[in-house]
């Protein structure tokens, strides 16, 4: 054949940014050195996370982040895309490592992307409150004077979308609230601290700010009208909730009656020019009505109360998580992107993509990137402005509710000694990373 992994990828273009992600709370431990986060204390609660752990340490990645440099060095990428905590900012000493870290990644060659917020919120705070967006300038302008001297590459939030669904409307991440509609001023406190961190990052001297946000098509589970119209409800709350106030500075139709606060002055804030857009994208939902028992499906179950139900995607492989593995639905989402947002829409970069398999010759990983470049370079040739591609993840980590059962990573993490293996994804996209040059 003429794709797939055995055959070179096509050439993308220069200066287009090649990266890998994690997060703080995932790959980070050192719990004892921060304040709690509520994370912390959700995983305390019996039942939360699928093996029972915590990520009290999970890659130890504080105490051993000179190696998780040696590796990113060593896999040859542009930027590394990170996650400051909340909590270990907060505390004494808690930017020193930062600024290590920093420090070592500017020393290997790596460009330091940090992403101020991936939903280890610290636990004394609630994005109920509105008081919350403003916290979160503060400490953005914090970590801003100390670290923008070497940093220029900025993301503001990882996936409100996500954070405000399973965190606030169905409960099964932290903070575990069960609130269902009623976690609409979540997603507006989190976009107005969005709007405020970026006011907070520009005012410090900072280029290059961005979003990283949860995306993918949404298809309906059929032709008939009640799933074609669950299905837009469904891409209006995941998709455009998200994206059209940071983009065209207005909620979709109904929604902004349900926010709190003065949300046309809010709106002003939110939409604060961005320089780059960040999407996370991993698969496709197939959404239909909803169903009489809701529905159970890729780890999220949703009630029959619900105007939608998620339904499984026939016809494609899954990876070990059970999420079906479609290329196609890369492009497709980038150039409805292009579509939808015109010339409001600045530079894209896929901030995440990846998928989870056990195995050190993970040779089901690689195709799965492999497809997605080449579906992303087929965005790139249909004229959509794409300038950078993150792998989530760098290593094995823990998986928020599925502990340490799902293993995304380039690098195998052996949790009992810390010992860190390189997958045969590692050396492939070395090769590709190597192919570009
Ligand atoms: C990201 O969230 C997070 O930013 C990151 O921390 C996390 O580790 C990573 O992804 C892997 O989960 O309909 O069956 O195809 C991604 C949120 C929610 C996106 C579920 C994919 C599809 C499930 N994901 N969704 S399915």
């Amino acid at each position: 054949g003429t794709t797939g992994p055995g055959t070179p990828l096509p050439r993308f273009p220069d200066g287009f940014l090649w990266g890998v992600s994690t997060s703080a709370h995932q790959i980070e431990g050192a719990a004892g050195e921060r304040e709690p986060s509520v994370w912390d204390a959700f995983a305390a609660e019996p039942g939360r996370i699928k093996d029972g752990s915590t990520a009290a340490v999970a890659c130890d990645h504080v105490h051993r982040h000179r190696e998780d440099v040696a590796l990113l060095a060593g896999l040859g990428v542009d930027a590394y895309r990170f996650s400051v905590s909340w909590p270990r900012a907060g505390s004494p000493g808690g930017l020193d490592f930062y600024d290590r870290l920093v420090d070592d990644l500017c020393a290997a060659g790596v460009r330091p992307v940090p992403t101020l917020f991936h939903w280890d919120l610290p636990a004394r705070l609630d994005w109920r409150e509105r008081d919350t967006a403003a916290r979160f300038a503060q400490y953005v302008s914090t970590v801003a004077e100390r670290l923008g001297d070497r940093v220029t590459q900025w993301i503001t939030l990882n996936e409100p979308a996500e954070h405000t669904l399973l965190g606030h409307a169905l409960g099964v991440h932290a903070p575990g609230e069960r609130l269902l509609f009623d976690a609409l001023p979540v997603a507006h406190h989190q976009l107005l601290a969005h709007g405020l961190a970026v006011r907070a990052l520009r005012a410090a001297g900072a280029r290059h700010i961005g979003v990283a946000n949860s995306h993918g098509p949404t298809w309906p589970a059929s032709r008939a009208e009640a799933d074609v119209a669950a299905a837009d409800f469904y891409d209006m709350l995941l998709n455009r909730l998200f994206a059209d106030p940071l983009l065209l500075g207005a909620y979709p139709a109904g929604l902004g009656e349900l926010m709190p606060g003065d949300v046309e002055a809010d709106l002003r804030i939110i939409a604060e020019p961005l320089d780059w857009y960040g999407i996370n994208y991993y698969a496709p939902a197939c959404v239909g009505a909803p169903q009489e028992n809701g529905s159970d499906v890729g780890g999220v179950s949703v009630p029959a109360e619900l105007p939608f139900s998620l339904r499984e995607i026939e016809g494609y492989p899954v990876t070990d998580f059970g999420w079906p593995v479609v290329p196609e639905g890369l492009t497709e989402l980038l150039t409805g992107f292009r579509d939808r947002y015109g010339d409001r829409l600045p530079p894209i970069v896929v901030t995440e993509n990846g998928c989870s398999y056990e195995g050190l010759d993970d040779q089901a990983r690689i195709a799965y990137l492999d497809g997605h470049l080449r579906a992303l370079h087929r965005a790139l040739a249909a004229g959509v402005d794409v300038r950078g591609y993150f792998v989530w993840s760098l290593l094995d980590n823990w998986e928020w509710a599925e502990g340490y059962t799902r293993r995304f990573g380039l690098v195998h993490v052996d949790y009992a000694t810390q010992r860190r293996t390189p997958k045969a994804s590692y050396a492939w996209f070395q090769e590709v990373l190597r192919a570009q040059r």
